[in-house]
């Protein structure tokens, strides 16, 4: 039977680039839609008529939102090349590191981003803080996934490429060579595989498209 899987995403959108690459890694042709997110689809709303936010993923008809419910349904549906680890220890591990990315260190690291001058260096210190436990998995491995990348480095595409847009439009350095030595090599070398490559924008458009949503 053929399968149908269509992907609703926007361009920009990081979580959107999760599910490129984790369907790039499985090898599943799909068929890419583009939301305009000031004008939402009919799809979309119908599609995920809760949070009304891409990525959606629509297998063989059936809807699946939220980057990484969709991730983990596509590691199960399709299990050659598996993404997330084995044992259910790790499992559980990469699950809470995830949530830890999307839930408190996204959240602490733009806050650090967009803070106000007085309150800057209180909130580069803990977004660093943060980043510190985040790097403290990596301890002495390549990647998260070990020797090749795996689930937490692709959900991990907010440190190694927003925060480095972010970083670089907002003028707040928080990410260097010197602060996260291990965490830094790791970009570089997630940055530098094929695969990322192509599942990634423009780097020029990205940071202009960065530049007039927060006016700089
Ligand atoms: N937790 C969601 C976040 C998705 C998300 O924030 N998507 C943004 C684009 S980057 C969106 O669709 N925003 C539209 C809106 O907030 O109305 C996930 O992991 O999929």
């Amino acid at each position: 039977m053929g399968e149908e899987v269509k992907l609703i995403g926007m361009w920009a959108s990081i979580f959107c680039q999760r599910i490129q690459m984790a369907l790039k890694l499985k090898r599943i042709q799909f068929e890419y839609i583009e939301e305009d997110l000031s004008n939402k689809s009919p799809l979309l709303l119908q599609y995920n008529p809760i949070h009304k936010k891409v990525p959606v993923l629509v297998h063989n008809g059936k809807s699946i939102s939220e980057s990484l419910a969709i991730f983990e349904y596509i590691d199960e549906t399709w299990k050659h090349n598996p993404i997330m680890p084995e044992d259910p220890y790790d499992r559980a591990m990469a699950r809470f590191w995830a949530k830890f990315i999307d839930e408190k260190l996204l959240w602490t690291v733009f806050e650090a981003f967009t803070s106000k001058e007085n309150e800057l260096e209180k909130a580069i210190d803990e977004a660093s803080l943060q980043l510190k436990f985040f790097e403290n998995q990596l301890k002495d491995k390549s990647f998260f996934g070990g020797d090749t990348i795996g689930y937490l480095d692709i959900v991990g595409i907010v440190v190694a490429h927003w925060f480095g847009i972010m970083q670089e439009v907002l003028e707040v350095e928080l990410i260097n060579e010197e602060k996260f030595p291990i965490l830094h090599n790791w970009i570089v070398k997630f940055l530098d595989i094929a695969m990322v490559q192509e599942s990634l924008p423009p780097r020029e458009k990205l940071l202009a498209h960065t530049r007039k949503a927060f006016r700089k």
